[in-house]
């Protein structure tokens, strides 16, 4: 079945876009499906923490605009920090207005998310618009984008026939559609990633409407890619020994879904 099938494997199929790629092969040969959500308060904790936790992770997801002390230099030094260690750099803006408006929020103002960002992410609520406009703006045809299909917080209104329906967007824009962030396996065609937020070690939730569930069940079970982890990393005492925690339990989960 297509949930047994390798990351590396997954990279061979003609359907898969550059982005998907990227990040399959870097996860397979890495061996971490872990990203890391680095919802700090300054861009310089974001660089420490990209240092100290760069080992572990695929990519590591910024709200850049939440990140005080934004400069140009900041990218500059992020770019560096994850060349050395490997990881991919994730800007979780979610997009969601019209074409040319979404294009000038990814290419201009202070952030320039396209001059840094190798994925990010996009609201289907407004159609295919700001995914083809994103696209023409992109600084590489390695970069892309996830849609976001479902989200983690309690009411969201991503379900049914939105989160099929932003499933099905992505088919008009299938280069730079890398995949969905989603809580459930919302498409079973391997070509495309699967990102889930919303993750802690132990399940709950966060009193401001986060709902977590844990690596096995959101890997092993649900049955998708890659596990999103902010606070249940950033919060902990031994932040390398949890990244590694986390690291672990849903690298044995991706391994248990692909023995079967
Ligand atoms: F699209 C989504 C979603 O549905 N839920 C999320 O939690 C994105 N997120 C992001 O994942 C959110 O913006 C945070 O950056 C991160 C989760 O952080 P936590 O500290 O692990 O709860």
């Amino acid at each position: 079945s297509a949930a047994a099938m390798s990351y590396g494997q997954r990279t061979l199929l003609p359907t898969t876009a550059p982005f998907a790629t990227r990040l399959l092969s870097l996860m397979e040969e890495k061996r971490t499906n872990v990203a890391l959500a680095a919802d700090v308060l300054s861009c310089a904790e974001a660089l420490a923490l990209a240092e100290e936790l760069g080992p572990e992770i695929c990519m590591f997801k910024i709200h850049a605009d939440a990140l005080g002390g934004f400069d140009e230099s900041f990218h500059l030094r992020l770019a560096e920090i994850a060349k050395r260690h490997r990881f991919l750099l994730f800007e979780d803006r979610k997009f969601a207005d019209i074409g040319s408006v979404a294009r000038r929020q990814y290419e201009g103002g202070i952030f320039r998310i396209s001059h840094w960002a190798d994925v990010v992410t996009v609201h289907a609520v407004a159609g295919p618009s700001a995914l083809l406009s994103l696209q023409e703006a992109c600084s590489s045809t390695d970069n892309g984008a996830f849609i976001v299909s479902e989200m983690s917080c309690q009411g969201s209104l991503a379900v049914g026939n939105y989160t099929q329906a932003a499933v099905e967007m992505a088919k008009v824009c299938r280069d730079f559609v890398a995949g969905f962030i989603c809580t459930s396996r919302v498409t079973t065609d391997p070509s495309w990633v699967l990102v889930t937020p919303g993750v802690k070690l132990q399940e709950g939730g966060d009193g401001q409407g986060q709902q977590y569930l844990t690596p096995e069940e959101v890997i092993g079970r649900r049955g998708t890619d890659v596990i999103v982890v902010g606070r249940g990393i950033i919060d902990a005492d031994d932040r390398l020994a949890t990244a590694q925690a986390y690291r672990h339990a849903a690298w044995q989960a991706y391994e248990g879904r692909v023995a079967q």
